[in-house]
């Protein structure tokens, strides 16, 4: 990724964060650690500019994202259809329907649009897509150090350094590249805690999230000659040991652990009659393809899509997906 590349956006960007004095900072449903980064950083830019600032995801999130600097700045959705703004910044959000349509595009309002989806649809009056960067922090990273760096605070690092740890999956994934490993050494030295971001990530689990995962890991199972691996979470298992859904994070990422397997789906029963499906790939297979033939959408190699069904319905559509990509 070249700075040169986003000069002219980055100036535009600032020109409207310096111009307007409200903003809605929005994420996607189901907001991971790169969306909840990305909104807090900005957030907390706009806030240290004067700027009445409020951010919002659509779904569930984690609570340990309340830990993060920035956190006073998440509002429950009442607090955003109330909320006289002029612009809105959409972070890590491929389309206006992954915010549930809370972003609208470019049209009456200014918005802004930061992601590194590949199937990004352009939906802003500035859009800041590359799909090269691992995570959407980097480049809001690439964006305040190009026009603000003094603004970089260490609770911003922690944000951004929190996209680009979870987004690499703890810089393991094929996305670590040395741009990846660059700016996470920058955030590092401007004050982020890459130990304490780890710990509490990617590390520590609660022992009710082991119990889930330890019935989850039972319900693998291998399909075409151990190419395909398949898991599941039902509303039954959440029931026994007390989780929820959202304590499910990453969990997808203990069946792309076996060696030989070259696709996995893991299957969550998000409400009766309704499947959201994760697909990894392990190889060059594009999921996101397979994903978006449902709705859904993603990248290459690592997509999601939701299905109206039950379980079997699931599996079968799916099953049938991976069968015509290893065919
Ligand atoms: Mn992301």
């Amino acid at each position: 990724m070249s700075a040169e590349r986003y000069e002219r956006e980055f100036r535009q960007v600032l020109e409207l964060f310096e111009r307007h004095g409200s903003a809605l900072v929005i994420g996607h449903v189901d907001p991971d650690g790169d969306c909840i980064g990305s909104m807090l950083a900005i957030g907390m830019m706009l806030e240290a500019m004067g700027k009445t600032v409020r951010c919002f995801a659509p779904g569930d999130r984690s609570e340990l994202f309340d830990r993060m600097p920035g956190a006073h700045l998440l509002v429950p959705i009442e607090q955003v259809r109330g909320f006289d703004h002029d612009l809105v910044v959409a972070v890590d959000s491929p389309t206006t329907g992954r915010t549930e349509n809370l972003v609208r595009p470019c049209a009456d309002e200014d918005v802004v649009n930061f992601d590194h989806h590949p199937t990004n649809e352009q939906y802003g009056c500035v859009n800041i897509v590359d799909e090269t960067a691992a995570a959407t922090t980097m480049l809001v990273y690439r964006f305040m150090k190009t026009v603000a760096p003094e603004r970089i605070t260490a609770e911003i690092a922690d944000c951004l350094y929190l996209g680009v740890l979870m987004d690499t999956g703890g810089f393991r994934f094929q996305n670590t590249d040395a741009e990846a490993l660059r700016t996470a050494g920058e955030l590092v030295g401007l004050g982020a805690h890459a130990y304490e971001l780890a710990h509490d990530f990617i590390y520590m689990k609660r022992f009710r999230t082991l119990k889930l995962l330890g019935t989850v890991l039972d319900s693998l199972e291998l399909h075409f000659d151990g190419r395909a691996a398949t898991m599941q979470i039902t509303r039954a298992m959440l029931e026994r040991t007390g989780t929820e859904m959202k304590d499910t994070e990453g969990f997808v990422d203990y069946g792309a652990a076996l060696d030989d397997v070259e696709l996995i789906a893991l299957f969550r029963e998000t409400a009766p009659g309704e499947i959201r499906v994760s697909l990894r790939s392990r190889n060059d297979h594009d999921v996101s393809r397979l994903a978006e033939r449902f709705g859904g959408g993603g990248h290459v190699r690592a997509a999601g899509l939701t299905i109206e069904g039950d379980l079997e319905t699931a599996r079968r559509l799916v099953l049938d997906g991976f069968a015509e990509m290893i065919r």
